[in-house]
């Protein structure tokens, strides 16, 4: 790990330290109770050294300069590519492209790989409980191609229907799943699904934009032809995000987007094109977050991801079991009450108080929720609602939020004058 927090990153010391914003206070000089992480997460001060780094000391544009800079911002590069690879078990660095955020993966996905494989007729599968960025490209993408979409179902709780999944798949070229629900935490059984389309010659894309955060993902092991995600919401920057690939898949794949860098040789009439990864980052890429990132897995890597799973399972549980005081005053949760098939989200409505309320009284103590259709208005509408609270956890959260958020929603009780 780099950086100076390395020696001092285990599951037991305070590891709030470590992240800059959560010593700030808010206007009201309150505690910032910071559970809004699936949106996005904060970011620990290595990654924020990390970009500032890059900027003062050897900023220069990669794979083009012989000078010293430009080579180590090169090195630096691509050795964030290959922590990348290794942080998900990719077969190799080639399988890593870079891309601005898990929406742009899938965009890349559907552009390049469905628009050279897709027939008329052909059938792409999804779940119900999709964000809208693995959603609306294959919308689009059924549009251009004259292809079908179907649905994984769901029961009340959000737990996916498997039973009806061979006759979804007949006909099926591609599968498209969330590995974790954004609204209401679900942990989807993915290698099941893989497997599953895998028999009937499927080709299955994992979101992984709520997972790889929070649970170690193995791609080799799920099997996945390609797995998503967005660096934002793993302590890393905005602006970078991560498409895994099979290589086999990833080279018979026509470019996305064209111009620099991607190319190998170009005539005024023709191009031929460069090797991977680099055939699909076309201009000069986010260097900075890039590396930033590599910061950010390091920081994981030394907390462990089976101590980020374990410390956000306790967290749900203790969550769990300090919300159910609440629940015979109107307090609804949905999704899983499982911490074990569930990360570390809790959507919840605190009977007829609307969910954006509940957030306004919330703010003023501190505590950051989001209320809203979180981008899966589909799912809203499957479980009849018109919006929720949410809640989610990271690893420095601890119980003290949890409790925050609790008395925050007594006082909102209290406002509202529930009985
Ligand atoms: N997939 C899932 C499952 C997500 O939760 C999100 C973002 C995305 C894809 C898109 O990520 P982006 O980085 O490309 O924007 N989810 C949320 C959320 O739940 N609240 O704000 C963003």
């Amino acid at each position: 790990m780099t950086g100076t927090a390395s020696a001092t990153v285990t599951g037991e010391r305070d590891v709030r330290a470590d992240f800059p914003i959560l010593g700030e206070r808010t206007s009201r000089g309150k505690r910032l109770v910071y559970l809004d992480s699936a949106a996005t997460s904060q970011k620990p001060a290595v990654v924020i050294d990390a970009i500032d780094r890059y900027y003062r000391e050897y900023n220069a544009n990669i794979h083009r300069g012989v000078y010293e800079i430009a080579a180590r911002a090169t090195d630096a590069f691509e050795d964030a590519r290959a922590k990348v690879a290794r942080f998900l078990n990719a077969g190799e660095p080639a399988e890593i492209i870079w891309t601005r955020n898990a929406t742009e993966a899938i965009n890349l996905v559907a552009w390049s790989w469905g628009g050279a494989n897709l027939r008329s007729g052909d059938v792409i599968l999804v779940s119900e409980l999709e964000h809208h960025s693995n959603l609306v490209p294959w919308q689009l993408l059924a549009e251009r191609t004259d292809a079908r979409l179907r649905f994984i179902p769901i029961d009340d709780r959000g737990e996916l229907q498997l039973d009806t999944l061979d006759s979804l798949l007949e006909g099926c070229a591609l599968v498209a799943v969330t590995h974790v629900s954004n609204t209401l935490g679900t942990i989807l059984p993915v290698a099941e699904i893989v497997a599953r389309a895998h028999a009937v010659g499927a080709v299955v894309l994992v979101d992984g934009a709520q997972a790889a955060p929070h649970m170690a993902v193995d791609v080799r092991a799920l099997d996945a032809d390609f797995y998503v995600l967005s660096a934002h919401k793993m302590l890393g920057p905005t602006g970078i995000g991560i498409l895994y690939g099979k290589r086999a898949l990833l080279e018979a794949m026509p470019p996305f987007l064209s111009g620099g860098d991607m190319i190998r040789s170009v005539s005024y009439e023709r191009s031929t094109f460069n090797e991977l990864p680099w055939k699909f980052e076309a201009g000069t890429s986010n260097i900075a977050d890039a590396i930033a990132f590599g910061s950010a897995l390091d920081y994981l890597d030394a907390y462990g991801m089976e101590n980020v799973r374990a410390h956000e399972r306790a967290l749900l549980a203790y969550a769990f079991e300090r919300l159910a005081s609440l629940e015979k005053r109107g307090l609804a949760l949905y999704g899983p009450h499982d911490p074990d098939r569930s990360s570390g989200v809790i959507s919840m409505n605190f009977a007829d108080i609307h969910a954006h309320d509940l957030a306004s009284i919330l703010d003023t103590e501190g505590i950051c929720i989001r209320a809203g259709h979180h981008c899966t208005m589909p799912l809203m509408g499957r479980l009849d609602l018109a919006a929720t609270a949410r809640a989610s956890f990271y690893l420095y959260n601890d119980r003290s939020d949890v409790d925050a958020l609790v008395a925050g929603l007594e006082k909102a009780a209290a406002i509202f004058r529930l009985p």
